[in-house]
């Protein structure tokens, strides 16, 4: 089985993209063959600072290999290494209808808080589906938000199929049953993040164990005193995700060993078990940022294994669409 997602270098990693996705790659790449994508060519689409985006890149190289990521059990490389994603997402706008587009949730979100509105921004979801059709992927491991983006990428591949014939894989997305929302802890009616989420309610998988009990102490709860998984009590029932699947139980495991027990020390008791949780990754982590020439090596070795692959799939489309020269290859 072919499996494949895309991560962006944007800032610190959060404990909704630990949960919701870095988790999955690492279990993943037992179950097939895993390719996973630092995509930096995603993170130019709004208003950025080049050295930054190295120093974040070789912070979120390293994050992902304390978490387990091998790379001889993967391929893991850097998304503007494999200069077919670009050429694959040109080829995939004429089989993508601006309608689509205007329609996605995340491009209406962000562009409201840009100054400047991309067009980058707007083609974010094709350059997306070209990551993951380049692969012939099969399974896609991401968190809820990715959700429509996903069903995008199905639409153009079958689009692309029966405009130009079988050319791509329809994939389908993987989408945790718990923990695929981790919600800010100050305002858990939205979603963990880093562009929107507030700092308090934020939770670095690099943060100090100081830094991450004082934000769950005052994560925002309700006026009740039930530890119990509900609508009306998002702080709770995101506490109750986030523990359960830490602790790699159910909810309902949680709400029993929780009734009766105060918000304080539920409260106190997440936040001890993310500490423990995150520490070895914390410890991996800080020795691996240190050497950015070996980092760089990693995914360089990835890179050349992903454009082998990237290689055969474009020499496939340019066929199917008439582009280039007639024998295969360019
Ligand atoms: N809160 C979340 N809960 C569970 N999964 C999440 N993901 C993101 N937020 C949550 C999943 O993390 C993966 C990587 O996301 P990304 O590449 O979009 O990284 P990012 O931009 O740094 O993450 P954010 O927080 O999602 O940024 P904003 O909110 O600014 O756009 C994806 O699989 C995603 O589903």
């Amino acid at each position: 089985m072919r499996i494949f997602s895309g991560i962006q270098p944007t800032g610190r990693k959060h404990l909704g993209n630990y949960i919701g996705a870095i988790t999955q790659y690492v279990a993943l790449q037992e179950a097939g063959e895993a390719i996973i994508c630092i995509v930096d060519l995603h993170a130019t689409t709004v208003a950025y600072d080049p050295a930054r985006l190295r120093s974040d890149l070789y912070d979120l190289a390293a994050v992902l290999l304390a978490a387990g990521l091998d790379p001889e059990r993967c391929i893991f490389f850097r998304q503007s290494d494999v200069l077919e994603h670009a050429e694959l997402q040109w080829l995939l706008m004429g089989s993508t209808a601006y309608g689509e587009l205007t329609r996605m949730t995340q491009f209406k979100d962000k562009s409201a808080v840009q100054e400047f509105i991309s067009a980058g921004i707007f083609s974010y979801p094709v350059l997306m589906a070209a990551d993951i059709l380049l692969y012939g992927t099969e399974r896609v491991p991401v968190g809820d938000d990715q959700r429509q983006h996903i069903e995008l990428t199905r639409d153009v591949a079958q689009r692309f199929n029966s405009r130009f014939g079988e050319t791509f894989v329809v994939p389908e997305g993987v989408i945790p049953e718990v923990g695929a929302r981790i919600m800010d802890l100050q305002n858990p009616e939205k979603k963990m993040s880093t562009t929107g989420g507030t700092p308090q309610g934020t939770v670095y998988v690099t943060d100090e164990p100081a830094a991450i009990i004082k934000k769950f102490k005052s994560a925002v709860t309700d006026s009740g005193r039930e530890i119990r998984h509900a609508d009306d009590k998002a702080g709770i029932s995101n506490l109750l995700e986030i523990l359960a699947v830490i602790r790699g139980t159910t909810v309902g495991r949680l709400e029993e060993e929780f009734a009766g027990a105060g918000y304080g020390d539920f409260k106190l008791a997440v936040g001890e078990a993310v500490v423990d949780y995150l520490a070895p990754v914390r410890e991996r982590y800080t020795q691996l940022r240190a050497d950015e020439d070996e980092l760089e090596q990693v995914l360089a070795t990835g890179a050349d294994k992903a454009r082998g692959v990237a290689a055969q799939t474009m020499t496939r489309v340019r066929r199917a669409m008439g582009v280039g020269p007639a024998r295969a290859g360019r």
